[in-house]
């Protein structure tokens, strides 16, 4: 019962989101009449039109994050994609939106604290377990803090060489770091990220993978993080104790001090794909769901 009751939820927002997509691609429609009226150049009025129905779809999604999140205690699931296809009355084309928690995935800046100074040693050896899940070598958590703190002394021989000595902007500073290669960066990537607070590392158990749960704590075994996995499926956390109600964490989660666990995401990142026969346009960015801003944008 419970089970069906959710499923009509999700059913309901992903209803109310298509809704709002049309409205939204009425108001795009009519934007484009203005846009093209006095252009008759087929590919730029094709690239236009494609570039506004990728925009829309980042508007409907900010408001579609915003309305949930106002509504809400908690988010959940951790991503979810959202195909429209032909929106427009005389476009053939789809629209494929995806949304990530960004706050689901390991912050890497939290690794030193904001005064660039201390590390984080719970974030640090949580780091460490993350890499060890994944296969990778430790020691790419002590090249991290070298790049981000302020301080000039090496853990390992080249880990200061022209190091950053701040917090990453874009996950794709990874690649600068010395030692760390582009096989750690892609087996990295699903599940860092560098948004978020960074006073403790903090993550959205609603939607953290496996690796990310188990490297919360030594005693999260694969089958606990299964565990959490399948117990939000039918109940997202709604608020942080009830990661107590999970067989095996009654008595003690063992997650330390300095790693803080959440059930509600604030970063947001969404990718905005329209496409008509094969031609895309993208915009892919950051948005912080509750006070609106956006910490990053890309459009190609
Ligand atoms: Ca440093």
């Amino acid at each position: 019962m419970i089970h069906s009751l959710k499923n009509q939820h999700g059913m309901a927002l992903v209803v109310t989101l298509l809704a709002v997509v049309l409205i939204t691609a009425l108001v795009v429609e009519f934007s484009y009449g203005v846009y093209t009226g006095t252009s008759n150049l087929y590919n730029w009025r094709d690239s236009q039109r494609l570039s506004l129905m990728a925009m829309s779809g980042v508007h409907v999604s900010a408001r579609f994050l915003s309305e949930k999140l106002n509504s809400e205690t908690y988010s959940y699931p951790g991503s979810f994609e959202f195909p429209a296809e032909n929106p427009f009355d005389d476009f053939k084309g789809v629209l494929l939106i995806r949304i990530e928690d960004e706050n689901a995935k390991f912050n890497v800046n939290a690794v030193v604290y904001p005064n660039g100074k201390t590390k984080n040693e719970a974030a640090y050896n949580a780091l460490r377990r993350l890499l060890k899940i994944l296969g990778l070598d430790e020691r790419i958590a002590d090249r991290l803090v070298d790049w981000i703190d302020l301080d000039s002394v090496s853990e390992l021989t080249d880990s200061e060489r022209e190091a950053k000595n701040l917090p990453l902007h874009s996950v794709d500073e990874l690649l600068l770091i010395p030692g760390l290669t582009k096989n750690d960066y892609t087996t990295l990537l699903p599940y860092v990220t560098v948004y978020g607070a960074r006073d403790n590392l903090s993550i959205n158990i609603n939607g953290a993978e496996k690796p990310v749960l188990r490297c919360l704590s030594d005693k999260i075994t694969d089958e606990l993080a299964q565990r959490v996995i399948d117990f939000r499926k039918n109940n997202p956390f709604q608020e942080t104790s009830d990661l107590s109600k999970v067989a095996g964490f009654e008595r003690d989660t063992g997650i330390p001090p300095g790693v803080v666990v959440g059930v509600k995401g604030e970063n947001f990142s969404i990718k905005s794909a329209a496409d008509s026969g094969g031609v895309k346009r993208i915009i892919e960015t950051v948005l912080n769901a509750k006070n609106g801003k956006i910490a990053y944008w890309k459009e190609y």
